[in-house]
């Protein structure tokens, strides 16, 4: 019997087979749990339905996470399959155009960084307040966030602040829902190639420095941050809150590159 039998996942944030809430979904799905999945919108809609297949799941919800109301209708929806949820995963993150580039005083500005934070930290919390009366003792919730949050990281401007904010979202959220003993954690994975490094310029370069660098010399998958979703997110994990889990091969304990001569 898998360690999450019988939970219930609503998991937010699945594009495609890559996305990291599909490594999440399949590892979850292994070890026993139900499956339910928000769409970002009617679009996004048929191909999550495909992937939701996959791991015996036909609950889909539309859900833009920018939207109030659209949070409201995930639970009323859920409400009408499941009497309560124990797990909620968020994998959402959003800076708008032209912010993941460049200098980042030249390109930051209002609007952009409202919506980056709006997008990838206040959701978190939209989520949790939204679903609150459908979780339960023992329920977890879990985000994805990125080492740019507590170091500088090329490129990552403005996203960096934004996951600073979930990282510290993570651990109000755990003090208020500590009592009602929920758990919120976050995982901290080291890069992946997902739909949300596409575009982002030398990311291969970042993982190639991520592969060199890493006490692992390699890279981390979602399959990967998958399983230490599932654990974070079952009863073996029962005396952790509040905390950043790092899924990153190690890199994030170097201080510096390793040197030429030792590769
Ligand atoms: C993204 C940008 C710059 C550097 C980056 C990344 N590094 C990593 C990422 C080093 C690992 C990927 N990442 C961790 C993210 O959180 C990405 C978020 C993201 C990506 C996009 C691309 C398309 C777009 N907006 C985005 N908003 C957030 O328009």
């Amino acid at each position: 019997m898998g360690f999450l039998q019988g939970k219930k996942a609503l998991i937010v944030g699945l594009a495609n087979h890559r996305s990291i809430a599909w490594g999440v979904a399949r590892a979850f799905r292994r070890e026993g749990a139900e499956l339910a999945f928000t769409a970002q919108n009617e679009k996004l809609m048929p191909r999550v339905e495909d992937l939701a297949a996959e791991v015996d799941s036909e609950i889909i919800i539309p859900c833009d996470v920018s939207r109030d109301e659209e949070i409201e209708t995930v639970f009323e929806h859920l409400d009408n399959f499941w009497d309560h949820v124990d797990i909620i995963i968020h994998s959402v993150a959003f800076a708008p155009h032209g912010q993941l580039d460049g200098d980042f005083l030249d390109n930051v500005e209002r609007d952009a960084f409202n919506i980056a934070h709006d997008v990838s930290s206040y959701s978190f919390a939209a989520l949790a307040k939204a679903g609150r009366s459908m979780l339960k003792p023992g329920s977890a919730l879990l985000a994805m966030s990125y080492l740019g949050a507590v170091r500088v990281a090329p490129h990552y401007n403005v996203m960096g602040l934004a996951k600073a904010s979930l990282e510290a979202n993570v651990r109000y959220m755990a003090a208020a829902l500590g009592p009602e003993q929920i758990r919120v954690n976050a995982i901290s994975p080291g890069p992946i190639k997902t739909l949300s490094a596409k575009g982002i310029g030398d990311f291969h370069r970042l993982l190639d420095h991520g592969a060199r660098n890493a006490p692992l010399r390699r890279n981390v998958t979602i399959e990967e941050v998958g399983n230490t979703a599932a654990f974070l997110c079952s009863d073996l994990a029962s005396g952790i809150t509040g905390e950043v889990l790092y899924v990153d091969a190690g890199y994030h304990i170097q201080a510096m590159p390793v040197p030429e001569e030792e590769l």
